[in-house]
């Protein structure tokens, strides 16, 4: 025994007392669970969220404008650049929340558990954070992925109403944490002094972090091949590949299952232009074709990440409205053959209605378009999401 006192300090020795004691704050050693790691993994964190919330706010307000929005439909790619961010922020921020949960789990067994008032509000507000960015995370990837068993309510309202309680409790995290994190980032930082091996070895601060790093990059790279074209032969994490699809455009949901298939070739099929107009119209196909066609390249930009783009032809709604007498200024539902389904109608406000490149095409890069793009007409218009680029289109309401 006096033999191995002499070979320098030994660890401590925990006494066995009977009862399964939980570990200690003090425990957790390694230099993964300072807090420098939390700081710099918590700021990129908050850079993904913030740019997440921007482009989530915008891609809602465009679905479901209050009344005191009239969403602009220029810049003409706005919305494609916009879904794809929040996508892509969305993305990489999976790796980097699992990391940050990891390096600070050792602080559920600080102690005292409530400091005072400040610290108490600051420990309550990590169940909405932590809870509200799981399942931001989680039901944004599966419904990219498509897989939408799990969520047995309304993802879009789901996921925008949890982000507001996500953000709130994010912002009170961030005022509890400002003046650690300032520390932590600062030059000065004690962590900074500290080899990984000092503090019991394993994987240091640097290689931990630039493995998370490399692991958000890898992911959006495999994931963003579904919107940025160059990089589509490494969409190996996408579910889109935008090429797929009838006329090399892929599809969100085909005629078979909007059950339109029939409608959409019945030769009986007009379309009816009528509401508050002076003279309701009734056209064919090919009346609608003996129109003034107009030309112009734009994408479909899923709110599910994926975004193409092609060159449409048709005619011009505002061409139809004139046609029909239809007030100017007016706002304009747009109904399609669909009986059921989410989607099977939009509205174009009096901007988007009005403007020279809302068509109901009738052709996709020159060809005549496949019914799961739409046949007989479907809407495109600039600054859209793909959701409200209605197809099967049968009737303009004039509002
Ligand atoms: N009537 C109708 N139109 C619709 C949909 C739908 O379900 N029903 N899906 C929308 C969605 S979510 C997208 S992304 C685009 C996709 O168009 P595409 O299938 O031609 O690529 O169509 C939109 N138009
Ligand atoms: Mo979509």
């Amino acid at each position: 025994m006096g033999r191995s006192r002499d070979r320098g300090p030994r660890p401590p020795v925990s006494r066995w007392s009977g009862r399964l004691a939980p570990p200690r704050r003090e425990s957790f050693t390694s230099v993964l669970h300072r807090e420098r790691v939390a700081a710099v993994l918590g700021l990129a964190l908050g850079v993904c969220f913030a740019v997440s919330f921007a482009t989530g706010l915008v891609s809602y307000t465009l679905q479901r404008p209050p009344s005191w929005v009239t969403w602009p439909p220029r810049p003409a790619g706005f919305y494609r650049i916009s879904q794809g961010l929040h996508v892509a922020a969305g993305t990489a921020a999976v790796p980097l929340l699992l990391a940050k949960l990891w390096s600070v789990y050792p602080h559920l067994w600080g102690r005292p558990v409530v400091r005072d008032a400040a610290h108490l509000v600051e420990r309550v507000s990590l169940v909405p954070l932590v809870g509200g960015s799981l399942f931001l995370l989680f039901t944004g990837t599966i419904n990219v992925a498509r897989w939408y068993s799990p969520m047995p309510f309304f993802f879009t309202v789901a996921h925008h109403w949890v982000a507001w309680i996500t953000i709130g409790a994010l912002v009170v995290h961030i005022g509890a944490k400002a003046s650690v994190t300032r520390r932590a980032l600062s030059p000065r930082s004690p962590d900074l002094t500290l080899a990984g091996e000092a503090l019991g070895g394993g994987l240091g601060r640097r290689s931990f972090l630039a493995t998370v790093f490399a692991s958000s990059a890898v992911l959006v790279a495999t994931t963003v091949g579904q919107t940025v074209r160059p990089l589509r032969r490494l969409g190996l994490l996408a579910p889109r590949d935008p090429d797929l699809g009838p006329q090399g455009f892929p599809v969100n949901r085909s005629a078979v299952e909007a059950a339109v298939v029939d409608a959409a070739r019945d030769p009986g099929w007009r379309l009816v232009v009528d509401g508050r107009v002076e003279r309701p119209l009734q056209l064919t196909r090919s009346e609608l074709a003996a129109l003034a066609q107009h030309r112009a390249t734009l994408p479909i930009a899923c709110v599910e990440g994926w975004s193409a783009s092609a060159t449409w032809t048709g005619v011009r709604v505002r061409d139809l409205l004139d046609a029909a007498g239809a007030a100017p200024g007016a706002d304009v539902l747009v109904d399609s053959l669909e009986r059921a389904g989410l989607y099977r109608r939009s509205t174009l406000n009096r901007l988007q209605a009005a403007d020279p490149d809302t068509l109901l095409a009738l052709q996709l890069d020159g060809e005549v378009l496949d019914v799961d793009h739409g046949y007989p007409v479907r809407l495109i218009a600039p600054n859209r999401p793909g959701v409200l680029c209605t197809k099967w289109v049968t009737h303009l309401e004039v509002l």
